[in-house]
């Protein structure tokens, strides 16, 4: 199997472009979605899975490049899985996450009196690479933790100020980025997939 040399990171997420291209080797030449003047294809799966998939395929086919996408997400139980494959689209048409945030504590404090009994959540990856003669291969990771009461730091991207990994005091936001890269979700999905870069 000849390892892979130049590839396109299939998002439009410049924080998850920062983690992933600081996973891959750095010798690897990385291009990004922006090169080629790419939007999102629309999200219709119904899984992480099913959406990276699309992403990977899609932006591979667009330019003839093997491409790696990720669909990721946080899962609240007291939410009963909520934000999920949703957890873009709760900062609006902005991705905005301020939004999502207060969102997630917004509901959270409804159920307020179970918030410590049933606080567990985890962040979800599915990574999938798409190679242009339509072989693919996909990977999932996923970082279990809490949610905390209030946003804390100021790292990171997303919903990582209010999430606190297991065996940490500390939410993603307030954690040295390179801390969380080594545990986070995208670096197990990442584990799986290494051996198709060294
Ligand atoms: P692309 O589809 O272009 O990759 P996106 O932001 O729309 O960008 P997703 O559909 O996979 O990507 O949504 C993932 C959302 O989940 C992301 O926008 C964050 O809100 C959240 N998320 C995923 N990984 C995260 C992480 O490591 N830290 C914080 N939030 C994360």
């Amino acid at each position: 199997m000849s390892k892979i040399k130049k590839i396109l990171i299939g998002t439009n997420n410049k924080g998850k472009y920062r983690e992933i291209s600081y996973l891959l080797p750095k010798k690897i030449k990385k291009f990004e979605t922006g090169f080629f003047n790419l939007s999102s294809p629309e999200e219709n799966g119904k899984s992480f899975k099913e959406n990276s998939y699309i992403k990977a395929s899609y932006f591979s086919k667009k330019t003839n490049m093997i491409c790696l996408a990720d669909d990721s997400g946080l899962e609240v139980d007291l939410l009963e899985g909520e934000p999920g494959i949703y957890s873009s689209r709760w900062g609006g048409k902005k991705n905005n996450f301020n939004i999502a945030i207060k969102k997630v504590l917004k509901k959270m404090n409804k159920f307020k009196d179970n918030w410590d009994n049933i606080n567990s959540a985890r962040f979800i990856c599915c990574m999938t690479i798409f190679w242009p003669n339509g072989k693919s291969y996909s990977s999932s990771g996923s970082v279990e933790g809490t949610i905390s009461k209030s946003k804390k730091g100021k790292n990171g991207f997303g919903y990582d100020p209010i999430f606190i990994p297991n065996g940490y005091n500390k939410t993603f936001g307030e954690m040295n980025p390179k801390l969380k890269m080594s545990i986070d979700h995208r670096f197990k999905a990442y584990l799986k997939i290494k051996k198709f870069f060294i």
